[in-house]
């Protein structure tokens, strides 16, 4: 993948630290010309007490999309993460069918869930709507929730390798050609990713050390970096690792302030971001 301009398709949480205010200077610190369109505003994301507000903009996808198509704006990648409403997916597909170039990347974040449960808001049966966008995927990064939601998996917080890769060979048959399976452990002490390749059902794993605290948003800190990564020619492994690494980094330099529960202080970190890519 070259540096041109892509597209990320997400919401906009107001204050929370998390999809479109992390995608775009972390992707934009990748030096690729970040498009957004936002598939909602909300005062902040789904985790704070209940009483956000929830603006669904799905109305305004079509008439961004037809204003496109009269500029001939196409994008080198296409990321998305959470979405409005189920009756974007299928706008969504339109926009990758028009708007993405040929050999562009489609990157699909099913950003919908964590720990076993759907995230707030979403219908029981949107993992299905949700699998058909990944369906048409060069690349997915679930979690390992997401995974089994859409795969109508069992989901488990202790497993071995086999598990993992029963899961892998699932999501393969949703359709897309690469997964990158986020939250992967298999020992008490440390935590990765598994990367797979659904075409010759190969699996790479890369660890780090387990931090002793989970973060908030930390999903779209790793789908955002992985991005520029891969956007700056790096392999799916290398992307995948190189984002674990960094967001692994944010993690630490919020450790020290339990009022900051909410995300991670990923800005301290994107010099390292900056440094790693140029390696
Ligand atoms: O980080 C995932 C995410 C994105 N957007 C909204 C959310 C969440 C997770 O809770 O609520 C609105």
């Amino acid at each position: 993948m070259s540096k041109e301009k892509i597209l990320t398709v997400q919401d906009i949480s107001c204050v929370g630290q998390c999809s479109l205010t992390v995608a775009l200077p972390v992707i934009s610190a990748c030096g690729i010309e970040t498009c957004v369109l936002p598939t909602a505003v909300l005062s902040t994301h789904t985790a704070f007490k209940p009483g956000w507000t929830f603006r669904d903009l799905t109305c305004d996808i079509q008439p961004i999309s037809e204003h496109w198509s009269k500029e001939n704006i196409t994008f080198k990648a296409i990321y998305t993460g959470y979405l409005g409403s189920r009756e974007q997916v299928d706008l969504i597909l339109g926009l990758i069918d028009k708007h993405l170039e040929k050999g562009g990347a489609a990157i699909v974040d099913p950003a919908m869930a964590d720990g076993g449960m759907l995230y707030k808001g979403f219908p029981s049966d949107f993992p299905k709507d949700m699998a058909r966008l990944c369906a048409v995927a060069d690349v997915i990064l679930p979690n390992i929730t997401e995974a089994c939601l859409m795969t109508d998996t069992e989901y488990k917080s202790e497993y071995g390798e086999k598990y993992i890769v029963a899961l892998l060979r699932k999501l393969a048959l949703l359709g897309c050609k690469k997964v990158v399976l986020t939250g992967v452990s298999f020992d008490p002490k440390k935590l990765g990713v598994a990367v797979y390749d659904c075409s010759d059902d190969t699996v790479e794993y890369y660890f780090n050390d387990k931090l002793p605290r989970m973060s908030h948003g930390t999903g779209d800190v790793y789908a955002s970096a992985f991005v520029g990564a891969y956007m700056n020619g790096k392999s799916v492994y290398d992307s995948a690792a190189l984002a674990a690494d960094f967001t692994v980094r944010t993690i630490e330099a919020t450790m020290d302030d339990d009022s900051h529960w909410y995300g991670v202080k990923f800005e301290k970190e994107l010099p390292y971001l900056i440094k790693r890519l140029s390696e």
